[in-house]
């Protein structure tokens, strides 16, 4: 009788220890599924969804700066991917592909002084017009509309 109970459980421990392992496996699959999928890579000059971008000349020409940084008060300290150029004056073209519904509204000046523009999610304006080479800080709105 004892010999029997002592089988049944060295029977039932490695039962246990796969049935634990493979919640184990379970668990870090599931973490591993809520960072891999495909999503944005901030600055790696592809302008994906999720992400604002901007380009230095019109028509998405030239240097880029695809980033999702809503709220940028002061584009003095934010370059060109790849460049040690400021941003700050320089966008020509601007394309909202990340604000989730948002819209961004544009700055002439640091702090959010002196608005310029805004632009809707998922619209892309081509060239500035009068805004070409002003902007200097982004603001994602409250809402959607402008
Ligand atoms: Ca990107
Ligand atoms: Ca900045
Ligand atoms: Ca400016």
């Amino acid at each position: 009788m004892r010999f029997h109970k002592e089988e049944i459980d060295h029977i039932n421990r490695p039962g246990r220890r796969a049935t634990l392992g493979l919640a184990m496996m379970v668990v870090l699959a599931s973490l591993a599924s809520t960072t891999s999928p495909a999503s944005a890579v901030y600055k790696n000059g592809v302008c994906e969804s999720n992400e604002v971008c901007q380009w230095d000349f019109s028509g998405q020409g030239g240097s880029i700066y695809d980033n999702n940084d809503g709220n940028d008060s002061n584009l003095s300290n934010n370059n060109w991917v790849g460049t040690a150029n400021t941003v700050n004056d320089d966008y020509s073209s601007i394309y909202n592909r990340g604000a989730n519904g948002k819209s961004m509204k544009y700055y002439e000046n640091f702090n959010y002084n002196q608005f310029l523009l805004c632009l809707p999610d998922n619209w892309y304006a081509s060239s500035l017009g009068s805004a070409d080479q002003k902007i200097s800080g982004n603001q994602k709105n409250s809402g959607s509309g402008c």
